[in-house]
């Protein structure tokens, strides 16, 4: 388990239960009525104790999202074609863990503790994005991640960044700034080996045919199925719907993967021109619920690297909690 001595759980603990006895419906239209006139909510603000707890979920997830989603790539650093890719990725990878420390912190916000989101990644209780539970086979496969992946992010943190929570909102807006370098240089990498050698085209069209269906589910499942959409989308967090971002994602993105000649494994994928709607095949909503919830081909390997990781580390927290025990005696 994790351990670090991190901050203010049972303060936080006894403040969540007093909101959710004075969950009372005048406080509540009051609240809805600050969210419609498009005001922030800040931490210290009274809060319906369903709105605290999805955001928390929802903040909790992201942030694991940044911390496991810098491991696909980063296994690439050492192999990344050339000084100049090397840099850029690690870099990139620094930013990503960067944004999970931003998130984390806005999610302490709520109440939850920094060690307990860590505990509940570790056990999977909690999940994270679905995306990073595939392996990154070739160069090509980071290419895709650092273009399409991080354009399917900023197109669902765009949107939020306007939401209601203050705290979520000022973590998107610095994340959407780094992740818009992220897509930079992953759409420089992916014109490199789209205009490169036929080996390099193919090794390209492999890996888009490889993470198609999995950047389809990132923004998670269908209108008509998703659980939290709509109370979210009433209360702000949720900016838009699965569906509204995915078409979104595709109306930008599906021009710029053709224009340079590479092709999409989906016959049905075409635009309605009247509507703006863009249709597909459905994809595979039965392998995604299997990935989310641990069945997919690296979840247990991401977990352990992170298990790893926390019992290697706990010498360091220990230090930074108590600087004094980790001084070492002047020498006379
Ligand atoms: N993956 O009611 P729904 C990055 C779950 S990292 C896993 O529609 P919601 C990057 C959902 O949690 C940025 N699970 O959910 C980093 C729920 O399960 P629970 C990643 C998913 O929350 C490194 C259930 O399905 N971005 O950019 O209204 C390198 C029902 O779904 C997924 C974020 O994390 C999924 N894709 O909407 C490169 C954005 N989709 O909790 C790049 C923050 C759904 O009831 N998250 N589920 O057990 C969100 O905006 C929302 O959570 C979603 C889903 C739009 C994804």
């Amino acid at each position: 388990m994790y351990g670090g001595g991190y901050i203010f759980d049972e303060p936080n603990k006894r403040q969540l239960k007093e909101e959710q006895l004075h969950d009372d419906p005048v406080k509540l239209a009051e609240f809805e009525a600050r969210i419609a006139r498009g005001e922030k909510i800040e931490p210290g603000d009274w809060m319906p104790s369903e709105y605290r707890r999805q955001l928390i979920r929802l903040i909790e997830q992201h942030a694991h999202s940044e911390i496991i989603g810098a491991l696909p790539e980063g296994t690439w650093i050492t192999r990344a074609p050339g000084f100049k890719r090397k840099l850029a990725l690690i870099a990139k990878v620094q930013d990503e863990i960067g944004h999970g420390q931003l998130l984390y912190n806005a999610a302490e916000t709520l109440g939850k503790s920094r060690e307990a989101m860590i505990n509940d990644l570790l056990s999977g209780k909690s999940k994270y994005s679905n995306v990073f539970n595939y392996p990154a086979e070739t160069w090509a496969d980071v290419t895709v991640i650092g273009f399409l992946i991080d354009a399917a992010a900023i197109v669902n943190q765009v949107a939020n960044a306007k939401g209601s929570y203050g705290p979520y909102c000022r973590a998107l807006e610095r994340i959407c700034y780094e992740e818009s370098f992220h897509l930079k240089q992953g759409h420089d990498a992916f014109i490199e080996l789209a205009t490169g050698t036929p080996a390099q085209k193919q090794m390209l069209q492999d890996a888009l045919n490889r993470w198609w269906q999995p950047i389809m589910h990132f923004f998670g499942p269908p209108d008509k199925a998703s659980v939290h959409s709509q109370k979210l989308m009433e209360w702000k967090v949720k900016m838009a719907s699965n569906d509204d971002m995915r078409n979104q994602f595709l109306d930008m993105y599906v021009p710029k993967i053709r224009e340079l000649g590479m092709t999409l494994p989906d016959p049905e994928l075409k635009k309605d021109e009247t509507t703006g709607k863009w249709s597909y095949t459905d994809p595979d909503w039965d392998l995604f619920k299997k990935v989310i919830n641990g069945g997919g081909p690296c979840n247990a390997e991401r977990l352990q690297v992170r298990q790893w990781a926390e019992e290697h580390g706990r010498w360091v927290r220990k230090a930074l909690m108590n600087p004094n025990a980790a001084k070492v005696a002047p020498v006379a």
